[in-house]
């Protein structure tokens, strides 16, 4: 009847608007095979996300190395932290340095604590990049089971230029690579070789994700760690390193053990300067180093 399809077209209308937020991204694919959300600006609403989290008393513990001449990032790391990284909720840092006296005096918001770890010097840069698995994994096992809900492991040659708060958080959760997140999957730079343990073959893989970020619930982080550390003694065994160190053995895990949440290239941009049409907001970037001034030889 009439009276029938007009109170159809109007209360579609009215209530349509309000049950799907109208959210979403057409441009980019926002779900993986595996249905787990891929988050990109436009497809959360940050005012109903952070009012669900505000309910729950979560710590999110953060955890970032600086060793050697890395220290140097480290005030622009926090200070960004502070300005754009889960504002409103409890963070814990933990910053592992060689050098706990050069660690900037950084002015922390309420809610908000640091605790430094002093770890001996390491020469070679591999050692590392990949000895941050094995800390990782002792410090949720030995320390953050009653200090913390979620965890996220982030590069220090970084910086926050926009929002990073809870629609990050999920039980297991990686970061697409900012070189990658557009090619197919021959690009991908996986370790090729079948005698590394982070060996994926030709016609394996969905995403080639960072090494710069990952997190998620203590129990999958810890499950996380410990495996690539494991992983990476039996390449030392067999004198073999993978191609992009702890990276390749990530991507290995996230090949068997799915991510439940991705995070978009917005969570981890390449420098500031570089553009991209499906990037609407950058929130987090690697920072463009000097290589040859900040790495030891
Ligand atoms: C020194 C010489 C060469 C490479 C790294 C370092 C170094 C690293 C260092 O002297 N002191 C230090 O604290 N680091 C820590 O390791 C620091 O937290 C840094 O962010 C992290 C990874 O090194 P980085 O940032 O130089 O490597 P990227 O940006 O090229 O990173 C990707 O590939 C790495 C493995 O090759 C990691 O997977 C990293 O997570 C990826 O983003
Ligand atoms: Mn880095």
């Amino acid at each position: 009847s009439l009276s029938g399809l007009i109170y159809w077209v109007i209360t579609s209308i009215w209530f349509g608007n309000h049950l799907t937020g109208n959210l979403g991204r057409t441009d980019v694919a926002s779900v993986t095979q595996w249905l787990a959300p891929i988050v990109w600006e436009g497809t959360f609403d940050s005012t109903v996300i952070d009012s669900i989290y505000k309910q729950q008393n979560i710590t999110v513990a953060t955890t970032v190395f600086a060793l050697g001449k890395y220290t140097r990032f480290l005030k622009d790391f926090l200070e960004s932290a502070e300005e754009h990284y889960f504002v409103g909720f409890r963070v814990h840092y933990y910053l592992f340095t060689d050098q706990p006296e050069e660690v900037p005096n950084v002015k922390l918001g309420q809610e908000r604590y640091l605790t430094v770890k002093k770890l001996p010097s390491m020469n070679r840069w591999q050692d590392i990049s990949m000895s941050r698995m094995g800390i990782l994994e002792k410090l949720i096992k030995d320390e953050l089971a009653s200090e913390a809900d979620y965890i996220f492991c982030l590069d220090v040659d970084t910086k926050f230029h926009g929002r990073w708060s809870v629609e990050s958080l999920g039980r297991l959760v990686g970061v697409i690579h900012p070189w990658f997140f557009d090619a197919p999957r021959f690009i991908f730079t996986y370790e090729r070789r079948p005698e590394s343990q982070a060996y994926i073959p030709a016609e394996e893989g969905d995403y080639y994700f960072t090494g710069a970020a990952f997190g998620g619930s203590l129990e999958d982080v810890h499950h996380l760690t410990k495996t690539c550390r494991e992983q990476m003694n039996i390449d030392i065994a067999n004198s073999i390193e993978a191609i992009w160190h702890e990276e390749s053995h990530l991507n290995k895990y996230f090949l068997h053990n799915k991510p439940s949440k991705l995070l978009s290239p917005e969570y981890l941009w390449r420098d500031i300067s570089m553009s991209s049409g499906y990037v609407k907001i950058i929130r987090f970037s690697h920072v463009a180093k000097n290589n040859a001034e900040v790495r030891p030889n």
